[in-house]
């Protein structure tokens, strides 16, 4: 039965044909050298490009701890700003740091994630005494070449949410042939071992 199973997954990985993603990144604003306690509002940095707004506000403690190193970007620059790049069809995990600026209202705190203008997830919170760094993660997938964008939401006010440590990474589709072929068989945990170790393979 172990044999059925592996051959049913080469099967089901043969037909659904997973298409890894072509667009990774690693992005954690700290390649500008910026003075501590201060900040700079810029059109471009690390491949992103600002998309809306006054432009990507980077700070170096300007107003909170970040989760890396020296600095942070806030999208609330001196209005509601946003920032995109282009990525490549794919399915994809994106990873990211949130912290809502300190002593700042979740009315005025929240950040939009957008694929070609569409909202796909967005948070905001209240500010605390410091930054408060919660890791966010969505899987998306796009059949073509796409705009990946943060957007500032809420009030437009020069203070809002924070980001940091913005990674895209390829991820193995979970398709609703795979679900099926898994109830089908009924071998739930032989399967999610299986699932795990293709996983791995593709990562
Ligand atoms: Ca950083
Ligand atoms: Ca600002
Ligand atoms: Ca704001």
């Amino acid at each position: 039965m172990g044999y059925a199973l592996k051959l049913a997954a080469i099967v089901v990985a043969a037909v659904s044909t997973p298409s890894l993603a072509t667009t990774t990144f690693s992005t954690n604003f700290d390649s500008l050298a910026l003075g501590s306690g201060s900040y700079v509002i810029i059109p471009t940095i690390e491949g992103w490009t600002a998309s809306g707004g006054d432009g990507i506000e980077v700070q170096n403690h300007a107003a909170g701890t970040p989760f890396s190193e020296t600095n942070l970007v806030e999208l609330d620059s001196n209005n509601n700003s946003a920032m995109s790049r282009s990525i490549e069809a794919g399915f994809y995990t994106l990873n990211f740091y949130y912290s809502a600026r300190p002593g700042i209202a979740a009315s005025s705190n929240g950040i939009d994630v957008l694929i070609n203008g569409n909202s796909i997830f967005n948070i905001t919170g209240n500010g605390a005494g410091d930054t408060v760094w919660m890791p966010q993660s969505i899987n998306f997938n796009v059949g073509s070449a796409s705009t990946l964008t943060f957007a500032a939401i809420g009030t437009s006010d020069s203070l809002g949410g924070y980001l940091d440590n913005i990674n895209l990474g390829g991820a193995v589709p979970e398709t609703a042939s795979w679900a099926m072929l898994i109830a089908g068989f009924g071998f739930l945990g032989a399967a999610s071992r299986r699932r795990r170790s293709v996983r791995v393979t593709y990562a």
